[in-house]
């Protein structure tokens, strides 16, 4: 267990320090899918969108390995390796196996992750524990299958095509029984479950207890993603807003360890969680980079990453920045959206942030709440001078106090002033600045209500 918990320091989407340093990739080997999710459609040749089941490519096992060691090779944080898509992997088992088993012979030193429905999962333990795959998510969106079929359109199981509950139970019981199986072998198991307002809104505490009392690592709840010409789109279902997500999160909380940074990434994704790098490789630079691979090189650099990881830890701990916090019996909780290109550092320049992460401060210290997506307020084609997009900026943070960058043009600063939000311009570790303002808050707060 001390392993798998070790692991777990170098994968992104397990750790959410982790996150800021390390990175995924995604291998878009299993196209097809054997049920039917009522939020999803999949498209195989979509750059612009960014959500589960969207891939540019679709690739062999061999051509997803050698990527594999090309992308590796190049970039020597990448320390995990998932499928999960654009289909179901355990639907497309030839393809998924296939590409595990060279990975774990050509690399190694990377982590294995797989992401199901659970629809089929029982019939692939063995297969799952014999490749050491390290990481298995399971998409459980409802423990009451009288919820589960409003989510389902179909399910495919042994050659028949079940609807309504009878589909619904089938997905429940198979994905039950392999989590139990899967946990019984000493994998880690990651819930995700997406929160769709009005259907399983007010069961995902149930999701959360089941869970955790079934031994899940951690329960991910991603807020409803609708895609173009899926049945939801058609019958004009709303998506999960982020008072919504974040009520959700606050009651399930107790229930489960939450993964509160998922970003709903693409089955092709490559980079850190919040950097995904558009990999364009021409054949030629692919089997250079390919054969260059180096497990002692890229040990040497996770070793160098480990250290920073470590630096940034003994700074925040050594200053007590939550303690000091605790002190502040005076402080109101406030929100604090923070532009960063990762490291756990504000760097990022307002114009150029595609998402901002949330934090919490309050007299309980400071917490990472979760991370809101937006279109970047400058873009390479188009002058910054968008009114709606700092519209719809301003709305998605209208829950912040505070926002904090690295640098912020004139006229969203006025902008965001007249919507009541701060905005801040500085450098460095992310809670010792959060904590600087903190300070500051807590003098501006004293000086108009001196009787406090
Ligand atoms: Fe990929 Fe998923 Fe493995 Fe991570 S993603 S298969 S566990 S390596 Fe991560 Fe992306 Fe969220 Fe998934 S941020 S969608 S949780
Ligand atoms: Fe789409 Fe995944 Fe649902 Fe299959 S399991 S329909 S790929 S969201």
């Amino acid at each position: 267990m001390a392993d798998l918990i070790a692991d777990t320091h170098h994968h992104p989407c397990y750790d959410q320090e982790a996150h800021h340093f390390f990175a995924r990739m995604h291998v878009a080997v299993a196209p097809k899918c054997n049920i039917q999710c009522k939020y999803c459609n999949r498209k195989y040749d979509c750059v612009n969108e960014s959500r589960p089941g969207v891939t540019s490519e679709l690739l062999t096992p061999e051509a997803a390995s050698q990527k594999v060691l090309a992308v590796g090779s190049l970039m020597k944080n990448v320390t995990v390796v998932g499928i999960a898509g654009p289909g179901d992997p355990l639907a497309n088992p030839e393809n998924t196996f296939r590409t595990f088993s060279l990975l774990r012979k050509q690399a190694p030193d990377m982590q294995l992750c797989l992401s199901t429905n659970g629809l089929v999962l029982n019939d692939y333990i063995d297969e799952i524990s014999q490749l050491k795959i390290n990481h298995v998510t399971i998409t459980v969106n409802a423990v009451d299958p009288h919820i589960s079929e409003e989510i389902y359109q179909f399910v495919r199981w042994r050659n028949k095509t079940l609807h309504g509950l009878e589909a619904a139970e089938r997905l429940l019981q198979n994905q039950l029984e392999g989590i139990e199986k899967l946990i019984q072998r000493g994998i880690l198991v990651k819930i995700n479950s997406v929160l769709i307002p009005d259907v399983n809104d007010r069961h995902m505490v149930e999701i959360s207890k089941q869970m955790k009392s079934m031994g899940v690592f951690v329960h991910n709840i991603m807020p409803l993603l609708i895609a173009d010409g899926s049945i939801y789109h058609k019958a004009d279902m709303a998506p999960a807003s982020p008072a919504l997500l974040a009520e959700v999160q606050r009651q399930s909380q107790p229930e489960a360890p939450l993964m509160r940074h998922c970003r709903q990434c693409r089955a092709d994704a490559v980079g850190t969680l919040g950097q995904d790098r558009n990999i364009d490789l021409t054949e030629e630079r692919l089997a250079t980079l390919a054969q260059s691979y180096s497990i002692e090189e890229r040990a040497q650099a996770l070793a160098n990453i480990d250290e920073k990881v470590a630096n940034r830890k003994r700074i925040i701990e050594g200053q007590g920045l939550n303690a000091k916090l605790h002190q502040m019996t005076d402080l109101s909780p406030f929100f604090a959206a923070v532009a960063s290109s990762g490291k756990g550092m504000i760097n990022e320049h307002f114009g150029h942030a595609k998402e901002f992460q949330i934090y919490e401060i309050s007299q309980n210290g400071i917490h990472y709440m979760t991370t809101r997506k937006i279109d970047p307020f400058c873009s390479e084609t188009e002058s910054c001078v968008d009114e709606d997009r700092l519209l719809n900026i301003a709305k998605s943070l209208q829950d912040c106090k505070y926002l904090v960058c690295q640098n912020i043009g004139n006229e969203p600063k006025l902008f965001f002033e007249s919507k009541q939000i701060k905005t801040i311009t500085t450098q460095g570790l992310i809670e010792q600045e959060l904590f600087r303002l903190a300070e500051k808050e807590r003098e501006l707060d004293l000086m108009e209500n001196p009787q406090r």
